[in-house]
């Protein structure tokens, strides 16, 4: 049997040749597993739980679960929790994911800095925002819309690699998306029950991403009223609103300000990535 694990800031690798059972342990992560073909894959630190890769069983006991990538097998396992559609994989990012996303976020901050926009009521948004990719997101006056550039007059930064990464796990390799859309949370904000229908094509999900203090999320029903559901979104936590809960009204009721300490000053980002056209 030939085992071979290293660790790198992000990934443990593990190429696994052998027929034989087998069982390895590092800090952090235990593998066991029988493989009967020569697997050759990359492996997320921080995976919770059992994950199976074929006939390879991963057990990870870091704090969170991870993502594994398969070259060979193509058979992904992973939990989530489903309401009303929605799916939310809890802890899929460990707090050094979450740490290297948020140093990405500073330089999408850089380029684009937060503002805060106007709801075509005249009301400004308790949230502040930016945005990465082709399109950013904007509201004001002329109303909810995709643009190509920040209110400064400059283009918007590009979404961050690490981003793009989760998107090509849980939705798409072949079609990336085009807004990401950086919410941030200071204390007392929250957000309305809302529908994400400002994009053309609602067969592609939205994929969004908690980082920071906790923020209570509520999930509605795809027309206005009715009775809701509503879950602690926590850091490390993505959701995937997909297929028939794409329309779904969702929106977030309020935070715990200062319940994480990812974030220096505290609050809640939320990224919420689409395919905008
Ligand atoms: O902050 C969240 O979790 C949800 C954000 C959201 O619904 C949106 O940006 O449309």
């Amino acid at each position: 049997m030939t085992l071979d694990m290293f660790f790198d800031p992000f990934y443990l690798k593990a190429i696994v040749r052998t027929p034989d059972p087998f069982r390895h342990q590092a800090p952090g992560f235990e593998a066991e597993g029988i493989a009967r073909t020569a697997l050759r894959g990359v492996y997320r630190q921080g995976a919770t739980g059992l994950q199976a890769l074929g006939e390879l069983r991963f057990r990870n006991f870091g704090v969170n679960r991870g993502r594994i990538f398969s070259e060979s097998a193509g058979i992904m396992t992973r939990d989530y929790l489903n309401i009303r559609g929605f799916r939310i994989y809890r802890g899929l990012l460990d707090t050094t994911e979450q740490a290297a996303l948020v140093e990405d976020l500073r330089g999408v901050v850089a380029q684009a800095p937060m503002f805060s926009p106007m709801t075509p009521y005249g009301k400004p948004m308790r949230v502040r925002m930016t945005s990465a990719g082709k399109y950013g997101w904007m509201s004001d006056k002329r109303g909810y819309r995709y643009v190509t550039e920040h209110p400064d007059g400059r283009p918007w930064p590009a979404i961050p690699g690490r981003v793009l990464e989760i998107w090509q796990e849980l939705v798409s390799a072949e079609r990336g998306p085009d807004c990401c859309l950086v919410n941030y949370y200071g204390e007392g904000a929250k957000m309305g029950l809302h529908q994400d229908r400002d994009e053309a094509d609602f067969s592609w999900p939205v994929l969004s991403i908690s980082l920071g203090d906790e923020g209570l999320f509520r999930i509605g029903n795809t027309t206005r009223g009715g009775k809701t559901e509503s879950i602690w979104l926590l850091s490390g936590d993505v959701v995937l609103m997909g297929g028939a809960a794409r329309l779904t009204y969702h929106g977030v009721d309020k935070i715990r300000f200062g319940s994480s300490s990812l974030l220096e000053k505290g609050g809640r980002i939320n990224l919420t990535c689409r395919v905008v056209d």
